[in-house]
C-alpha cells in the first residue's frame, strides 16, 4: 500500500517512523511519502491560506497549492506503478471513523492524506478531486482538533495493522474491540500476565483452569459487563448470538 501526506507540518508526521508504522514501511509493506505543502508556493511568503469569502473568522486553505501538490503527488504515484487512489480529508465534519472504515481503507492500494489547518481547505479542490477518484472525509471523534495532521496518525495505524503480514499474530486482531465476529461491538475485558500474585492481588482462578470453554465464557462476561457499564449504546450493535439464555435471565 502507498500512503501520501501532503501538509504543512511534515515534522508532524515522525511518528510514522516507530512502532507498527514504521516496521511495516522498514519491511517494505507500507510505502509512506510526506510532502510539504508549501512547495507548491510560489510567492516570498509560501501562502497557504486567505480570508475566507463571506467574512468570518479564521482563514481557509487556497486552492492553488492544494491543487499542485495533488497532481504532482498523482504523477509521482502512478510513474511508479501505483493505481485507484482514493483521498482522505480529515475535517471534524466527516464520516466518522469506525473500524470497519478502517477495513476499508486497508483493501485500498493507494491513499492520499489531506490533513488541513485553519478552518479547512477550500470546497473547490475537494469537489474537483472527487470527480476523479473517491474522497473519504473522515473525522476521528467529537471534539475539535487544531488540524488534521493527528487524525492522519491515527487513521494511518488504525489501517496499517490491518494489512497482511503486518501484525506479528494473525489472530491477533480477531478478538479486538471493534473486530467483525461473534464479539464484534463487545469491548475487550480485563488482562493479566505473571506473576501471579503482585502487591496482594490475585488473579482471576478460571484463567489458571485450563478450561478453555470455561475462560472463554468468562472473558465474554466481562466483555459484557465492561460494555454495559461503559458503552451501552454498543449492546445495542451486538451480534444477537452473544447472548444466551443465561443473560436474558440477569
Ligand atoms: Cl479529522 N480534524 C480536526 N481538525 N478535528 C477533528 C478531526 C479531524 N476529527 C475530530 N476532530
Amino acid at each position: 500500500m502507498r500512503l501520501d501526506v501532503v501538509t504543512i507540518f511534515p515534522e508532524y508526521l515522525e511518528p510514522l517512523n516507530v512502532s507498527l508504522v514504521g516496521k511495516a514501511r522498514a519491511r517494505g509493506q507500507l510505502n509512506v511519502h510526506v510532502h510539504d505543502l508549501r512547495a507548491w508556493t510560489y510567492d516570498r511568503h509560501h501562502t497557504v491560506d486567505d480570508t475566507p469569502y463571506g467574512g468570518g473568522p479564521g482563514m481557509v486553505m487556497k486552492t492553488e497549492p492544494w491543487g499542485d501538490a495533488l497532481d504532482s503527488v498523482l504523477a509521482d504515484g502512478y510513474e511508479n506503478g501505483s493505481h485507484a487512489p482514493a483521498l482522505v480529508v480529515p475535517t471534524p465534519s466527516g464520516r466518522p471513523f469506525t473500524q470497519e472504515l478502517a477495513g476499508e481503507l486497508s483493501a485500498r492500494p493507494w491513499l492520499i492524506f489531506t490533513p488541513a489547518r485553519y478552518e479547512g481547505i477550500d470546497r473547490r479542490v475537494i469537489d474537483e478531486y472527487a470527480t476523479r477518484m473517491p474522497v473519504y472525509e473522515v473525522s476521528i471523534g467529537d471534539y475539535v482538533l487544531a488540524g488534521g495532521e493527528a487524525a492522519v496518525l491515527v487513521v494511518t495505524e488504525a489501517v496499517a495493522r490491518l494489512l497482511p503480514g503486518v501484525l506479528g499474530n494473525a489472530e491477533s486482531h480477531r478478538d479486538d474491540s471493534f473486530a467483525p465476529g461473534a464479539m464484534a461491538n463487545l469491548l475487550e475485558g480485563p488482562v493479566y500476565t505473571k506473576p501471579p500474585l503482585w502487591r496482594g492481588r490475585g488473579i482471576p482462578e478460571v484463567l489458571l483452569s485450563g478450561h478453555h470453554g470455561k475462560i472463554a465464557r468468562w472473558r465474554r462476561d466481562e466483555a459484557l459487563r465492561r460494555t454495559t457499564a461503559g458503552r451501552p449504546d454498543l449492546i445495542e450493535r451486538c451480534d444477537p448470538k452473544v447472548f444466551d439464555k443465561k443473560d436474558r435471565e440477569m
